[in-house]
């Protein structure tokens, strides 16, 4: 039996300024992890290296996981390295030879100076720091290396079991479900590759979140995976869930908190999520990154359907037609895939937000993103969102069509508040020219509105002017099938550009679309989506 050892808690710290000039030898301050360091005084707001540290009692191969971190970051075993971990978010598992047994040397160096992956004209900011909880677990010889659980077919709940076991031999093993059902396999040259119906199976949804668990017990390792049985398809405009169609509605969501930057809280993360399921929401897009482990852990749990996506953001050509960009973005969406492949709770994989989609060149780079997510998970449905709209030429290529559309915000004339009223046109409109063939999601759509800001005028930045964009979004959505659901743009308001260029359109240096506040105060629009949503929901018992 694996033990894991959480690692989180009090760490050495040392500030290494600008460049990473090397692993300090003696360490004066201390961190907490996970923590941003670039939050805390004297460090508020640097660009430079973090350097946490701390002891560890492990010996033997060993798998280090580390739920994200950002921007980059480099690890160390005993002043070695072991890991270089380039992509910001992403969630990180290394398994490396620990050496001997007793106590070694465990250094995460962060450095959160932007780079190509993560400029600074990104509209979230970039946070220095350990985003997530870091865990090691000390492994058998041979370990079960990687257990995929797919659903085949949910009408009877057939699953597709993929594992591998290192060593590449042969082993006799045992697959147990939900702690009860055990079947005889076999592992052949290190792979397992089979199909059958999980006994006594309960379907996965938003509804009825139903789990299961099947552990693996090969030669002398044991582990355990928790899956769920649901199938995400389309048919013309719909998105269906297990046959029959679902009409997504919830917000965009960042992991971002004022005083803790991306390292939010499990209790946070929690409490966001409750708010959302309670309202009557069943879905978030994780923007702009990949979403960490324990994030997709409740969503599993509470039944609510996730875009996860890569990291990127307002991709123009430059970048387009970078090798190294493009390379850095199927590693990303590869990485992404198998990291969450397991979870029910993923509707929707997605990459490149708001690249230029416009540009027939595009098409090449889409495809081969779609592709590597395709080739890893046959089933999931595959997006990116667009703010091309009409001049996308990229939306045959994916199952799903997103698009970021600002009406009564960014495309209108700034004349008068009567822009309300082109919310729905607008619309309808961009919906006619897109393929009728697969869903039209709306990807994003909102407001700036500052919390307190209350004006008979109902001028933009106003509470009242947001509620009423947010309430004409919600009519269209519902009013029939032409639109498969809707991720409004934004659950809170989340740190922006600070002192970039773009701090005249981000008032207080945050993006302020958010229908609650940055500390989750709601915004008049808060309240208008509740009602919306509990009148909908009484209106559809009464039918
Ligand atoms: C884009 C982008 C978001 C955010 C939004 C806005 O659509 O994808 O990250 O920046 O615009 O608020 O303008």
């Amino acid at each position: 039996m694996r033990q894991k050892m959480l690692l989180d808690g009090v760490w050495d710290f040392h500030y290494s300024s600008e460049e990473f000039i090397g692993i300090p030898e003696s360490f004066t301050e201390s961190l907490p992890v996970p923590s941003c360091y670039d939050l805390v005084e004297p460090y508020c707001g640097v660009r430079g290296c973090g350097v946490y540290r701390r002891f560890v009692e492990c010996g033997g191969m060993a798998r280090l996981c580390i739920e994200g971190l950002g921007i980059t970051a480099r690890i160390y075993w005993d002043r070695r390295i072991i890991k270089e971990c380039p992509y910001t978010y992403m969630p990180e598992e290394i398994i490396f030879d620990a050496g001997d047994e007793g106590c070694h040397e465990l250094v995460i160096a962060v450095d959160n100076r932007h780079n190509e992956q993560f400029r600074p004209n990104f509209d979230f900011y970039g946070y220095g720091g350990i985003y997530g909880s870091i865990f090691i677990e000390r492994l058998p010889n041979p370990w079960i290396e990687q257990i995929l659980v797919s659903t085949e077919d949910y009408t009877c709940g057939k699953i597709r079991i993929q594992a591998s076991i290192a060593g590449k031999n042969d082993h006799e093993a045992v697959l147990i479900f939900d702690q009860k059902e055990a079947v005889n396999v076999c592992f052949e040259k290190g792979g397992l590759d089979i199909q059958l119906n999980v006994p006594n199976y309960r379907l996965w949804s938003p509804e009825e979140p139903n789990l299961h668990e099947l552990t693996i017990k090969a030669a002398n390792d044991q582990r355990s995976v928790v899956f769920g049985i649901r199938a995400f398809s389309t048919h013309g405009r719909q998105i269906l869930l297990n046959g029959k169609p679902i009409k997504l509605f919830g917000y965009n969501r960042h992991e971002s908190h004022p005083e803790m930057g991306a390292a939010t809280p499990l209790q946070l993360i929690a409490a966001d999520l409750r708010m959302i399921k309670a309202q009557g929401c069943n879905f978030i897009r994780g923007s702009h990154y990949p979403q960490r482990r324990s994030f997709l852990d409740l969503c599993d749990r509470m039944g609510i359907m996730v875009w996860e996506e890569t990291m990127s953001w307002g991709t123009r050509a430059p970048e387009l037609h970078s090798k190294e960009f493009i390379d850095a973005q199927i590693e990303q969406a590869r990485k992404l895939t198998y990291a969450s492949f397991n979870h029910p709770c993923i509707a929707i994989r997605g990459f490149m937000n708001e690249n230029d989609s416009s540009l027939p060149e595009t098409r090449k780079v889409v495809k081969t993103l779609y592709e590597t997510i395709r080739s890893i998970d046959k089933h999931c449905l595959i997006s990116f969102a667009s703010n091309r709209y009409e001049q996308d030429v990229c939306t045959d290529l994916v199952d799903v069509v997103g698009m970021n559309p600002y009406p009564g915000w960014y495309d209108s004339s700034f004349d008068s508040i009567s822009t309300v009223d082109k919310v729905f046109p607008r619309l309808q409109k961009l919906s006619a020219a897109l393929p009728q063939d697969r869903p039209f999601l709306i990807t994003e759509i909102g407001c700036e509105a500052l919390l307190g800001f209350r004006d008979r005028l109902q001028a933009r930045w106003t509470e009242e002017y947001q509620a009423k964009v947010l309430l004409e979004v919600c009519r269209y959505v519902f009013s029939g099938d032409e639109c498969a659901g809707v991720a409004i743009w934004h659950f809170a308001d989340c740190r922006s550009f600070v002192n970039g260029p773009g701090i005249y359109v981000r008032a207080r240096g945050f993006n302020n679309k958010g229908v609650l506040d940055e500390y989750r105060h709601p915004k008049l629009a808060w309240n208008a989506i509740t009602d919306f949503l509990q009148n909908l929901k009484q209106k559809q018992t009464h039918e």
